[in-house]
């Protein structure tokens, strides 16, 4: 595979994990999904991780995953993609392991003294692609194993932190984000 078609490989598997946080961040509100508790001091999560945001990111992951694979023939083809359509389970996987790696992560947060919104360096950037490949791989072990070759898998490592400022970025200039992380 050449690079171009590693980074188009990356992005287009990566894609259904990348729309999670944003949907979740518009669809965001609503019941915490630690109800409020608090563990040694803090929340166990805070009132960033909610029930409605995360199932919105879940489903608007998923539903990316099916709409990607209406348009496999054009576009993968075009784009040099080399990875089969999305098995549903896969999307799911991604979409689901994304929310649960950003969970995983205001976790560890609270667990460290920081507040809700503080940033983590390193781990916001990363978070949500540890849980999406994760799930993706136990949701469905042949199609991940065929898509995140080695080479994509340092591209996704490599492009989603950088992905991640920028979108973030855009997300808090205008203003749908409390900050830039
Ligand atoms: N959000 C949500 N449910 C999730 C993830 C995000 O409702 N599972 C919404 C919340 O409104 C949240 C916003 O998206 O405030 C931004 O997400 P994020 O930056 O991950 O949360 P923070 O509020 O910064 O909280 P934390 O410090 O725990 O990351
Ligand atoms: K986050
Ligand atoms: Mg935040």
């Amino acid at each position: 595979m050449d690079v171009l078609a590693i980074v188009a490989t990356a992005l287009w598997a990566m894609l259904p994990a990348y729309v999670p946080n944003n949907a979740a961040v518009l669809a965001g509100g609503g019941r915490p999904i630690d109800g409020g508790r608090s563990w040694g001091g803090r929340r166990l999560l805070g009132d960033g991780k909610t029930w409605r945001g995360t199932a919105a990111g879940t489903l608007a992951g998923t539903a990316l995953a099916l709409a990607l694979n209406a348009v496999y023939e054009p576009v993968a083809a075009t784009l040099g993609v080399v990875a089969d359509p999305f098995p549903v389970v896969a999307g799911l996987g991604l979409a689901l392991g994304a929310m649960v790696g950003d969970i995983g992560a205001s976790f560890l947060k609270r667990r460290t003294g920081r507040e809700r919104g503080a940033a983590f360096p390193g781990l916001d950037q990363l978070d949500f692609v540890v849980g999406a490949l994760a799930l993706a791989t136990l949701f469905a072990p042949e199609w991940a194993l065929a898509t995140f070759r080695p080479s994509v898998l340092v591209a996704v490592v490599v492009i989603t932190p950088l992905l991640h400022v920028v979108t973030n970025g855009i997300a808090y200039a205008l203003g749908l984000k409390d900050e830039p992380w």
